[in-house]
């Protein structure tokens, strides 16, 4: 398909919703969002005096850079925080995760705009990227405080992700480090473009280019068989979400093909993702999917190229 098809496709295929809940960060994918983050970083540096300073100390250019070195890499941002994470301090221990985002004058946030069905996705990973969790907590909105039955199964550094948009407010991924109790052998990710679970033979496929918009192509087989009855998982055929080897930074990689019509539609065995990341270096990406009336994990490890080092554009 040419460029011009995929990205009609991709405009069909994305609520607006999508565009608006991920404008803010320039580090996200689909390539409509990340034009439209531009011109709303533009509007929001008026009310951000940091943002407007840094990139001023840098010619100009600072302002995207700042944008892409610090998506998902602070507990602050956009004018939110993230409490302290409560929870179990050592492995084994069964208890609660709980948290609490805080809006500028550190009161409660309680009022939330669903992004992708949910208020609030919940990603939690080891600093090595193993332990992968992507869950959805529940919020008492009479305190402002999320929740979910918790329990660590490996000792080690964790980082917490909380994405989500507050009533009114741009999307943010903020995030803190929640450390549990114990020895643990971190495992140093290698790249994987294969992976097997539950049964399902999953593969990525597709050039990281850093600056640049990349196309990952995910496919589900199962005992060599296509899988075609992937189901609707939170109003998308698989959610993908990357995160940069080093300082964990997050991106939250949206579907490109055509959303799910009704809980009966399947798809398979690709889904198709739009990928921008901001630098060369490895990536941990995870990609949940629904099938057989449950949700998988795949997880893969990819290298980006240096756009620089790309010259011509072959597909
Ligand atoms: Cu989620």
């Amino acid at each position: 398909m040419n460029a011009a098809g995929r990205l009609g496709l991709y405009g069909a295929g994305l609520a607006a919703a999508f565009a608006v809940a991920f404008g803010a960060a320039a580090l996200v994918a689909p390539r409509e969002a990340a034009a439209q983050s531009t011109q709303q970083e533009e509007k929001s540096m008026d009310g951000h005096d940091a943002h407007n300073a840094a990139a001023q100390g840098d010619g100009g250019h600072g302002a995207q850079a700042a944008a892409e070195t610090t998506a998902g890499v602070s507990l602050a941002a956009g004018g939110y925080a993230l409490s302290p994470v409560s929870a179990p301090v050592a492995v084994g221990e069964q208890g609660t995760l709980r948290f609490r985002i805080l809006d500028g004058s550190g009161a409660p946030v309680t009022a939330y705009t669903p992004q992708h069905e949910k208020d609030l996705h919940l990603i939690v990973v080891r600093s090595d990227g193993a332990e992968f969790r992507h869950v959805h907590p529940t919020l008492d909105a009479s305190t402002g405080t999320w929740s979910i039955p918790w329990s660590w199964t490996a000792a080690g550094s964790y980082r917490v992700f909380a994405d989500f948009a507050a009533a009114g407010a741009e999307p943010v991924a903020l995030t803190r480090t929640v450390d549990v109790a114990g020895s643990f052998a971190p495992v140093a990710p290698a790249t994987s473009t294969e992976t097997s679970v539950d049964g399902f033979d999953v593969g990525i496929a597709g050039d990281l280019v850093a600056g640049s918009d990349s196309e990952l192509t995910v496919t589900v087989r199962r005992d060599g068989v296509p899988v075609t009855t992937l189901q609707p998982y939170l109003g998308a055929f698989g959610h993908l979400v990357a995160l940069r080897e080093g300082d964990l930074a997050y991106l939250h990689v949206h579907p490109e093909g055509a959303a799910p019509t009704g809980p009966e539609a399947t798809s398979g065995p690709d889904v198709r993702f739009g990928a921008h990341v901001p630098t060369a270096g490895r990536y941990l990406l995870y990609f949940d999917f629904m099938a057989s009336g449950s949700v998988h994990t795949a997880a893969f490890v990819l290298d980006a190229h240096d756009g620089s080092a790309t010259t011509t554009h072959q597909h």
